[in-house]
């Protein structure tokens, strides 16, 4: 270990860094728990990166054209925290005192949100690589669609530190393929290739050359030997900012938890403290006063600071420039500010399509195609694609072509069979401003994004997810991919709202709502066609805004509800006219969306659901998990509570019970059942 005490006088670049790292240290301490060696490896990188190189406010985190940093590794956290409060974004030592404790602005992870500076929440390995390679393309489009010559308003780099961890995670590989194939000049990867991670040496599993690996996704890949050398940093990071037509991968060789004298390069220094003793030691072998907690030298803030003075001086140009372009394109300077703040044009829905019963029946997947198509003539921001699905998820869009590195401007994303890196993407899509993401799978596969989902509820990014093929009735691909639990476990995810429509005026009411929701959407959209239900005998479609509504009411009382969404709704309405003839008055309820349904007054949803109605019967092709809430403790579940089968749609669904015949023998007997009771 090289002992900076040797090399003389410390310079007050060192200083800097060793405040970093001895701040982080000492907070780490302070909360008991925490992941001390990655910012104590990473410090001086960090350093440069945002004191030299980073085009930063940190006056103003809300800059549009601010460099974007993500620290994907977000168990490093109070790096970034460090540099947060160096550089004077607002946050101050006591928030540093208080990490990791219940409401400060250092939260364990970084979360988006919370803390002045954050771009993203990162934690789970991978996810921070994946938004990262989003905010670039995002840059990337908004800049084809906004520049000018001679006036660029959309010109910045998108940075991202992660380490071996986001590496050897698949959702990395899956969005730096992507990432280079996109030739993302402007985004840069500093890899902190310090060979620990929890278990140990990563040799133990993770042998390859990632280098190489990188080189090989058309990614422009340098490596600094000394992770140390801040002038080596920097030059990398000049030469990264020089190659325009390719993602830049820094492989930095650090040691984890530099300067700690027993746990350098230890997998000890990860994810715990490094105890006070050694704690002290650290600081002396950094040449740091060993008994003072929180130490930052009024040298060390005046220095960092100075990155506050020359980002504001950043802005103040821009903000020049913009009012130059702002001049010259007032049409265009509409449609930006339109864009990064997420507003959608007066009147974007009048050219919605409806649909008539005598138009035939559609499949909710074909219906949702046509929609989507007309809320992208309407809005500019709708952006997305599909992972290799797009002609079965009816995702792309005729009013635009397709996003290549040449043709950035135009918004047809071609994901390839990358869920996982989808999901991450849009998210980081969002996260930037300016793009309305969208993505598009089968909604069995949803599980493969699953955690992007999760981040992006956690959020609450206003993303739309196009899940197709959403039951059994996709028929004879068979149980790989008919969808049977994922309903239920998209539900069960805070924050996300999922609906099922019925048909294709529903499917055009779920986009909307979808367009007008802060937050994730799922659209869950049949394979097989469905009947246009006739809105003169039934509710009008525009009810599915409230989640659930009484499609066809009973003549009295009801003897019994029968609560069905999306494809089995029309079942629901086949069986309610059988049992009509058995002398047996039923209604109709069409529950698309729980959480929709959930938002409202109790008297509305009483209103829906009567208590005084306990006859009840819950009919969705998936999971009967959760359907209890709304069928009570005596109601009949039809659900498919085990995998599909490889059969013709139609065998499939009748196979497992979803025939018209069933509904009404199960209500029969349920409605028979109560009689018996009550008398
Ligand atoms: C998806 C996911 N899996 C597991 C973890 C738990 N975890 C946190 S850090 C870590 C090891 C990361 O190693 P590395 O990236 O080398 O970080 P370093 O040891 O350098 O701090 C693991 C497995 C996680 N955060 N996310």
């Amino acid at each position: 270990m090289s002992d900076v005490r040797q090399e003389g006088r410390m310079d007050l670049d060192t200083l800097c860094i060793n405040t970093i790292r001895t701040i982080s240290i000492d907070a780490i301490e302070k909360a008991k728990s925490g992941h001390p060696g990655a910012p104590m490896g990473m410090a001086p990188a960090a350093y440069v990166l945002w004191t030299r190189v980073m085009k930063h406010n940190p006056a103003n985190p809300g800059w549009l054209d601010r460099d974007r940093f993500v620290l994907s590794g977000g168990h490093a956290s109070m790096l970034l925290y460090s540099l947060l409060y160096l550089t004077g974004y607002d946050l101050d030592l006591e928030d540093i005192k208080n990490f990791r404790q219940l409401n400060s602005k250092t939260p364990g992870h970084p979360e988006f949100g919370i803390t002045p500076g954050v771009e993203t929440t990162t934690g789970p390995l991978g996810q921070g690589f994946a938004n990262a390679v989003g905010m670039a393309m995002a840059e990337q489009h908004l800049a084809a669609r906004f520049n000018r010559d001679g006036a660029h308003i959309v010109d910045h780099h998108t940075y991202m530190m992660c380490g071996d961890g986001d590496m050897m995670e698949g959702i990395s590989s899956e969005a730096a393929s992507l990432a280079g194939h996109l030739g993302l000049g402007k985004l840069i990867c500093m890899y902190d290739d310090n060979r620990i991670s929890i278990e140990g040496r990563t040799d133990i599993t993770f042998t390859e050359n990632v280098a190489q690996r990188f080189e090989a996704y058309n990614w422009h890949v340098q490596s600094v030997a000394d992770g140390n050398d801040i002038d080596a940093v920097q030059t990398a990071l000049e030469a990264a900012k020089a190659e325009l037509r390719k993602p830049s991968l820094i492989v930095l060789r650090t040691q984890i938890a530099y300067g700690s004298p027993n746990k350098q390069g230890s997998a000890d220094a990860h994810g715990a403290p490094l105890g006070a003793a050694e704690a002290c030691l650290t600081k002396e072998c950094l040449g740091c006063p060993q008994d003072e907690q929180f130490c930052v030298p009024d040298s060390v803030l005046q220095r960092c600071r100075l990155t506050a003075r020359k980002g504001a001086q950043a802005e103040a140009v821009w903000q020049q420039n913009f009012e130059g372009y702002r001049k010259a394109n007032p049409g265009l300077t509409n449609q930006w500010v339109d864009a990064v703040s997420g507003f959608v044009p007066a009147g974007w829905d009048a050219g919605l399509p409806t649909y008539m019963p005598e138009d035939g029946p559609i499949a909710t997947r074909a219906a949702s195609g046509q929609v989507l198509n007309a809320c992208a003539e309407a809005i500019p921001t709708l952006i997305g694609g599909s992972a290799d699905l797009a002609p079965s998820n009816k995702t792309y869009l005729t009013c635009s072509g397709e996003y290549q590195i040449d043709a950035c401007q135009q918004r047809n994303i071609r994901f390839g069979v990358r869920e996982h890196a989808m999901g991450g993407i849009m998210n980081g899509m969002f996260l930037h401003h300016g793009i309305r993401p969208y993505g598009g799978t089968f909604l069995v596969f949803a599980d493969y994004m699953r955690p992007a989902i999760r981040l992006a509820s956690l959020m609450n990014l206003a993303v739309i997810y196009v899940f197709t093929h959403d039951s059994v009735a996709v028929g004879e691909d068979g149980p790989t991919h008919q969808p049977v639990e994922q309903l239920a476990s998209l539900r069960a995810i805070p924050g996300l709202t999922v609906i099922r429509p019925a048909d294709a005026n529903e499917t055009a009411e779920a986009w909307r709502k979808a367009i007008q929701t802060c937050g994730p959407v799922a659209l869950i959209l049949s394979r097989q066609k469905l009947p246009v239900l006739d809105r003169s005998i039934y509710a009008p479609a525009d009810q599915l805004a409230r989640g659930a509504y009484t499609l066809a009411p009973a003549n009295g009382k009801p003897d019994a509800l029968l609560i069905a969404s999306g494809s089995e709704v029309y079942l629901a309405l086949e069986a309610r006219k059988q049992l009509a003839e058995k002398q047996v008055d039923v209604s109709v309820v069409n529950m698309a969306s729980w959480e929709l349904f959930e938002k409202n007054a109790d008297s509305y949803k009483e209103m829906i659901l009567p208590p005084s109605v306990a006859c009840r019967v819950a009919i969705e092709a998936g999971h009967s998990m959760g359907w209890e809430r709304y069928a009570g403790i005596d109601g009949t579940l039809i659900n498919i509570n085990q995998f599909g089968t490889s059969a013709p749609g139609a065998q499939a669904l009748a196979h497992l019970g979803f025939t018209v015949d069933n509904v009404v023998e199960k209500t029969l007997a349920l409605v028979r059942r109560k009689l018996k009771t009550a008398q």
